[in-house]
């Protein structure tokens, strides 16, 4: 089958109510009944929370859990990379679900493409309360500890996080756009030196960004931004990159 490889970030859902959970439903639909899908990537925050195996969330975005597995049964290959409302992905997707778990940058051959794909929590070096939460968050103890707490707890501590990392993405936005694309533009470099890609994908800071690395004649980095600005979907295929498919 031809390479068709669709990349879906920061969607943040909240309820399954919200006009976009029902947009989301309708692509996976839409990709389930009129084309050909080889693999789907999920960069992360897809939803605003979501721990481990909760029965809590599984419950609440069950609608999405069976298009998903949908998908996964017809035989397309999904990756989801944690981001940091989204975090022990492994217990209910890995191991229920049977998808691929990524828990920082990965490297993937598509079709000819060299393709980098992260959340982007990582991108900002100066970031030192984040990097230190994330540290904490991925140590046994906590990994362990997480889900066996009660979902209220869990909601109630989810609510908190979600609320300091939004307040960063607002601050870092509010500096100024440029400053965020500035970010993305020093760690994408940084990578590319560390090993070259033809398109590195990610989302977490909530920007358009898509432009061409300057060292390479072809290399692009895109930045898939936010639901909550538009609904957007990446899409690779032998041809190339798509921004954006549900424009
Ligand atoms: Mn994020």
């Amino acid at each position: 089958m031809a390479l068709k490889a669709y990349f879906l970030s920061d969607i943040h859902l909240k309820s399954i109510e919200e006009p976009n959970a029902q947009r989301l439903l309708e692509f996976f639909r839409s990709l389930r009944s009129t084309e050909e899908i080889t693999h789907l990537f999920l960069l992360g925050d897809i939803f605003d929370l979501w721990i481990a195996d909760h029965f809590y969330f599984v419950n609440k975005f069950s609608e999405i859990i069976l298009e998903l597995r949908r998908l996964h049964a017809l035989g397309v290959e999904i990756h989801y990379f944690e981001g940091n409302h989204d975090l022990y992905l492994d217990r209910f997707f890995g191991k229920e679900l049977g998808f691929h778990i990524h828990v920082g940058p990965g490297y993937f051959h598509l079709g000819h493409f060299q393709i980098r794909i992260e959340h982007g929590d990582q991108m900002d070096p100066h970031d030192l309360g984040y990097r230190f939460l994330r540290w904490l968050l991925r140590t046994p103890v906590i990994k362990w500890v997480a889900p066996r707490l009660p979902s209220r707890f869990v909601v109630w501590l989810g609510e908190k996080m979600s609320k300091t990392s939004r307040e960063y993405t607002t601050a870092i936005k509010t500096i100024s756009a440029e400053r965020a694309i500035e970010v993305i533009r020093l760690h994408a470099a940084r990578a590319f030196v560390e090993r070259p890609f033809d398109f590195f994908l990610c989302g977490h800071i909530h920007v358009d960004c898509d432009y061409r690395v300057p060292e390479s004649d072809s290399a692009r980095v895109l930045n898939l931004g936010s639901w909550h600005d538009h609904p957007r979907a990446a899409l690779i295929t032998d041809e190339g990159l798509t921004p954006n498919v549900l424009n």
